[in-house]
């Protein structure tokens, strides 16, 4: 733990504000809405665009970048609200949700399905003969609804799957209809957890290369699991290019950095304890160190974390200011992960220098970082927690 801490804090010392200066992005957006540059916002919206009015458009065109389902993004009602965020705002980047490995049963009438998502009707269609098994030979079901795809075949990784995936996804791209400009992997992993709602209806426990190992004991199916992960990512960066935005969600962009240097960003999906109950400095620490120059790799000249949190309302400030220090983008979300528009108002202007961290990164623990309008600062009690959490405006 405390040789972590030491490599984080060295890694600080040499942090260039991790992509946070971008002086070509004017202080107004066009549109009736003034908006800030700094705060850095992202939009998650993991719903229909139905009931976005003229306001919410207007609001979510003052962010950075856009997340929403890649079924949405390729859908023809999506169309015009995705034509008029980019009226609204030329930069925004609109980035498509996917599940790494992944593919939801459909209902059974899927006529309905062909014509307002085709893509999900297609991606479901192109996967069908991928689907993995259990040790006792079950569909491997991991959430409700969710089947995992097989990465395995003939004791190598599934190189068919990976073309499968990223022809669709071009061929979507060259449909017509607007381009996407990223992808948001939900969810990389180390191996393959299936979620209790899913029991008993699921027998068995994962098995990806057929040899009755469970994938938990049996490291060369995990190892196969991860390069898989891996060669997907190479393989759509090689089809859309470096400046397609790659944001990862999951515990394996945070750890293992051959990875993270294949994304432009991670998704922090419960910032700052994420599902492993991390303390908030535990995770904040993380954080910086995550951010931290070469780790991810650039897209259009910065990175694109995500930091959000649906479960606490008062986590949504703290991943506002703590987004400011480390030189990311925050969401804001109240119970869901739909837009609803913005309600914190905070006016940083751009930063007018580097993250600071000063006191003990195992005890008493102050991070801050100037801005042209104020400063932002966090500190952390002993026990991990957090104790102030502030953007105090200049005098
Ligand atoms: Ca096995």
């Amino acid at each position: 733990m405390h040789r972590h801490i030491a490599i984080t804090i060295a890694a600080l010392i040499g942090c260039v504000s991790c992509g946070a200066e971008n002086p070509g992005v004017p202080d107004e957006l066009v549109g009736a809405s003034r908006s800030s540059t700094y705060p850095e916002r992202g939009v998650v919206h993991w719903a229909p665009f139905d009931g976005w009015d003229d306001e919410t458009i207007s609001q979510a065109g003052r962010s950075k970048a856009i997340v929403v389902p890649m079924d949405r993004c390729f859908a023809k009602g999506s169309w015009k609200v995705i034509e008029r965020l980019r009226e609204l705002n030329p930069d925004i980047q609109i980035v498509a949700y996917l599940p790494v490995l992944l593919t939801y049963q459909l209902p059974a009438d899927t006529t309905g399905l062909k014509e307002v998502l085709p893509f999900l009707f297609d991606y479901y269609d192109a996967v069908k003969s991928d689907w993995a098994r259990t040790t006792t030979g079950d569909t491997l079901m991991i959430w409700p609804g969710g089947i995992l795809l097989d990465p395995i075949a003939d004791n190598d990784i599934n190189r068919d799957l990976i073309a499968k995936i990223a022809d669709l996804i071009e061929a979507y791209q060259e449909g017509g209809g607007p381009r996407i400009d990223g992808i948001m992997h939900d969810y990389f992993m180390y191996s393959v957890y299936i979620n209790p709602a899913c029991r008993p209806g699921v027998e068995g426990e994962p098995d990806l290369d057929g040899d009755l190992v469970p994938c938990s004991e049996d490291r060369d199916e995990r190892e196969l699991l991860l390069l898989w992960q891996k060669e997907y990512l190479r393989e759509l960066r090689r089809r859309f290019g470096e400046d397609f935005v790659m944001i990862g969600n999951g515990r394996p962009p945070q750890e293992d950095a051959e990875l993270a240097g294949l994304l432009n960003g991670i998704f922090y999906e419960s910032f700052p304890n994420g599902p492993w109950c991390w303390t908030d400095r535990e995770g904040f620490l993380r954080l910086l160190d995550n951010q931290s120059d070469g780790f991810l790799s650039t897209a259009k000249g910065r990175t694109w974390s995500i930091l959000a949190n649906d479960q606490l309302e008062q986590n949504n400030f703290f991943c506002l200011v703590s987004s400011l220090i480390a030189g990311c983008l925050y969401t804001e979300l109240h119970g869901s992960y739909t837009f609803t528009g913005w309600t914190l108002s905070v006016d940083s202007g751009p930063p007018a220098g580097e993250a600071v961290l000063e006191g003990n990164p195992d005890s008493l623990l102050t991070a801050s970082r100037a801005f042209r309008n104020g400063e932002a600062r966090i500190s952390f009690n002993p026990n991990g927690g957090r104790n102030e959490t502030v953007f105090e405006p200049a005098r």
